[in-house]
């Protein structure tokens, strides 16, 4: 048994809307495939893998966006990818749209639709799930919008918290693995809802618009990349952990996704970078003894946090005005 696992970010190119879950899936074999000749022992596939990035696409009912949805994973069109896991001993992270029929807060059976990630193993099992938290976009169509990005039309907020889960992956025999999907990249408290679990690596897919629509189009592409990649650095740093980051990249249905995967180490460095639009295979060689340099000086949670001073984090949600100073005596 060693503590080092090889990794890979398997980027994929645009897919179009009109294409089906089988092509995107023969094109992630070929991923897998390749990952397989270069020793990669796990491979981070993007958020909604199996489609094009349907939340732009704007449905009156919104049953009539269910074929975008998987009923249920392994099925006829996803079992080749467990396949290919159990033939090549490589596991595998995949991001899709779940739905379900499942109690709802009431207790009531209806049918319910996540933004989901799973985890599964070189065996073919799932090793966990997660369903995302942090839904951007808009739940009505935005006739000021020239896309729109209809997450919170389509998905319900993920119910199953931020997991951390032990598991045997390629020679090691126990690595601890959280994942968080696209905007929760963004979110401090996510990451250190992780970091609480003593996460070594986590695996997050994304598709990021090379455009703000909410600034009317007006910002600039490489702070786009910059702020994705500032978060997931920040992320591994304060956490010390590994970070496999995987895009859908380029012109998917004349929208412009940013691509730029990465992989990081717990000391918030970028140790490979995607640097085209289309399928990409980008591997790096973990350690995870570089995890314990962090967590065992600056960001040895036991000692340092002071969660009491931290209560507004978990009581309030958005920023309230500071007091006001009007001089000394006030
Ligand atoms: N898929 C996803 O979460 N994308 C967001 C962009 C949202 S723009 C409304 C992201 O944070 O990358």
């Amino acid at each position: 048994m060693t503590n080092n696992i090889t990794v890979a970010a398997a980027q994929l190119g645009p897919i179009q809307k009109a294409e089906s879950r089988e092509v995107a899936i023969e094109r992630m074999l070929r991923l897998m495939g390749r990952a397989h000749q270069r020793g990669v022992e796990l491979v981070v596939f993007p958020e909604l893998a199996l489609t094009t990035f349907f939340p732009r696409h704007y449905h009156e009912r919104i049953e009539e966006a269910d074929h975008w949805f998987e009923t249920s994973v392994p099925s006829n069109a996803t079992a080749p990818l467990f396949d290919a896991a159990r033939r090549f001993g490589i596991g595998f992270h995949l991001g899709y749209a779940e739905i379900t029929q499942e109690p709802d807060e009431t207790g009531r059976i209806r049918r319910r639709r996540f933004n989901t990630a799973i985890l599964v193993s070189p065996a073919g099992e799932v090793v966990l799930k997660y369903r995302k938290v942090h839904l951007p976009g808009h739940a009505e169509y935005d006739p000021r919008r020239k896309v729109q990005h209809l997450e919170k039309r389509y998905f319900e907020v993920g119910n199953l918290g931020f997991p951390v889960i032990r598991a045997p992956m390629g020679d090691v025999d126990g690595i601890n693995m959280g994942l968080l999907i696209c905007n929760d990249r963004r979110w401090p408290e996510a990451w250190r809802v992780l970091g609480l679990q003593s996460v070594e690596l986590v695996m997050l897919g994304y598709n990021t618009p090379s455009t703000n629509q909410e600034a009317g189009g007006f910002e600039a592409h490489h702070l786009r990349v910059f702020h994705s990649h500032l978060s997931i650095q920040a992320g591994c740093y304060q956490n010390s952990c590994f970070a496999v980051a995987t895009a859908k990249a380029g012109t998917e249905d004349g929208c412009e996704l940013f691509g730029n995967s990465i992989i990081v180490n717990p000391h918030g460095e970028i140790m490979a970078q995607a640097s085209t639009w289309g399928d990409e295979l980008i591997t790096a060689d973990c350690d995870l003894e570089m995890c314990r340099l962090g967590r065992t000086t600056i960001f040895a949670f036991e000692k340092h946090r002071r969660p009491e001073a931290y209560t507004r984090i978990t009581e309030q949600v958005g920023a309230t005005e500071p007091r006001l100073w009007r001089g000394a005596d006030t």
